[in-house]
Parts: C-alpha cells; sequence; structure tokens
C-alpha cells in the first residue's frame, strides 16, 4: 500500500477533511439561476417536457449517511444527506409516463449551472442515490448544489449534479460529449471499479487529477466569495 492509499477508502482515493465546494473549473464561476426553487422539468422518450412545481413533493423522505468520492482523487467521509430516492421519484413521477412498449435505459440530468451528466436507469435505481434537499440537517446551500441534488455515493462525484434543473430519460445510453469531460466520461463511474475515465487508466487519471486539486478548490472557493458578496 502506498502513503496514497487508506484501507477504508477505495483505490486511489484520500481522505479529506473538509466538503470543498468543487467541478471543472468552468463551473466555478457559474451559479443557479433559480436556488431556492425546487422545481424540476421531466421529459421523457420524445414526449414534450412535463414542468413539476416541486420535485419532491408527495414522496417518502429518506436520510442517509454516505461517503463522497471525486475523481481526482478526494474524498470526504459521512455526509449525512436528506431528501427523496430517486427510485422512488421515478415510480410515482417518470413510470407512468412511459409506454409499456418502451425500456427506458439512459438518464441525463441538466442543471441550472448548465452542467450536465448521465447516467444508466439500473444505477439510478439503487437504494442510496437521491435527489437531495439537505446536507447535515440544513437545507442545501449554493455552494453544495441548491435547491436539488442527485447524490450517487457508488458513482464518482462528477456524477452528483448539483442544482438539478431537468431529468430526461432515452431508450438507450447517452454520450455526454462536453470538452475534456466527453472524453474522460466514464458512463458508469463505479468507485469500487475504478472506472474514472472512459480511455485511460484509473491509475494514470490519478496522478494527473492530484495535482489540480489544490487549484481548483481555490478558484471555486474565491468565485463563491465573488459571487456572495454581489449578491448582498
Ligand atoms: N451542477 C453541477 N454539478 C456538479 C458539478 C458542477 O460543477 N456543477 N461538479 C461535479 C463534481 S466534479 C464534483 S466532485 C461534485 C462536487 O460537489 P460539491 O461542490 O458539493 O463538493 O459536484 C459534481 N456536480
Ligand atoms: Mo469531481
Amino acid at each position: 500500500m502506498s502513503r496514497h492509499d487508506s484501507p477504508k477508502l477505495p483505490l486511489g482515493q484520500q481522505p479529506r477533511p473538509d466538503f470543498p465546494r468543487f467541478g471543472l473549473t468552468p463551473y466555478a464561476t457559474r451559479f443557479p439561476s433559480r436556488p431556492n426553487d425546487p422545481a424540476v422539468t421531466i421529459k421523457v422518450l420524445s414526449a414534450d417536457p412535463i414542468w413539476i412545481d416541486d420535485a419532491l413533493a408527495d414522496l417518502p423522505r429518506t436520510a442517509q449517511t454516505a461517503d463522497f468520492h471525486c475523481v481526482t482523487t478526494w474524498s470526504h467521509l459521512g455526509l449525512q444527506w436528506s431528501g427523496v430516492r430517486f427510485a422512488d421519484f421515478f415510480r410515482e413521477r417518470v413510470a407512468p409516463l412511459i409506454p409499456a412498449s418502451t425500456n427506458v435505459v439512459g438518464v441525463v440530468f441538466r442543471a441550472q449551472d448548465g452542467y450536465k451528466t448521465a447516467l444508466l436507469l439500473e444505477d439510478l435505481m439503487a437504494q442510496d442515490v437521491l435527489l437531495a434537499n439537505e446536507l447535515n440537517g440544513q437545507p442545501l446551500t449554493v455552494a453544495h448544489g441548491a435547491p436539488l441534488r442527485l447524490v450517487a455515493p457508488q458513482h464518482y462525484g462528477y456524477k452528483s449534479l448539483k442544482h438539478v434543473e431537468q431529468i430526461e430519460f432515452y431508450p438507450d445510453v447517452p454520450i455526454i460529449k462536453r470538452g475534456i469531460r466527453g472524453f474522460l466520461d466514464h458512463p458508469r463511474a463505479r468507485v469500487a471499479l475504478e472506472e474514472r475515465g472512459q480511455w485511460l487508466p484509473g491509475w494514470l487519471l490519478r496522478r494527473v487529477y492530484r495535482r489540480f486539486i489544490p487549484k481548483t478548490v481555490a478558484q471555486f472557493r474565491a468565485a463563491l466569495e465573488e459571487h456572495e458578496r454581489k449578491q448582498t
């Protein structure tokens, strides 16, 4: 075991005492347009989008503690999330809209800051995948995904999309093609299998990504401070 590994953590991850606001650097200066509005639109196959005023309304709430693993190798342990299971949202709000002859396979999430990601429906139906609106007993902040974020603890952090705005359901696996992430995105990104990216091995991505952590954290923090200054 190298000094970078910890027995508690998945392969290649290192613990971080804080939980920084983080992401691809172009998103450091992008913020949700409606951080207090829990409305989402859903698009099922080729039908017109459907507007839901409050994505979590009338669904059973659940809470869980989970570790968070960013693909760049930092992990923050023991976050307490609460919200609604994605599986419950899907069964109650989406499944009734799907024609019996069609199978939904891929799901694309779009965020209020322009970020997007895709997951397999199969992975989203896991019991620990949430649409969360609370973190550690408090409403989600802008830093961590207000008004609503996906939490998929078995997948790298880039799948846990913040500021959810639209959820789209497809009969096949959508490919996210956008800049470097299009190249390095993995359709599943399972932490246990170290699926960091599609084409390059985990051990290589680990070394490259690790170097960018301090600069990225600083950039995201400075942008948030600037944003908050402008709000007041
Ligand atoms: N909307 C949105 N969601 C996002 C991102 C982002 O920039 N915008 N970054 C992703 C990445 S790479 C990570 S590691 C986590 C970071 O979550 P945090 O900022 O709450 O720590 O959010 C993910 N979801
Ligand atoms: Mo990340």
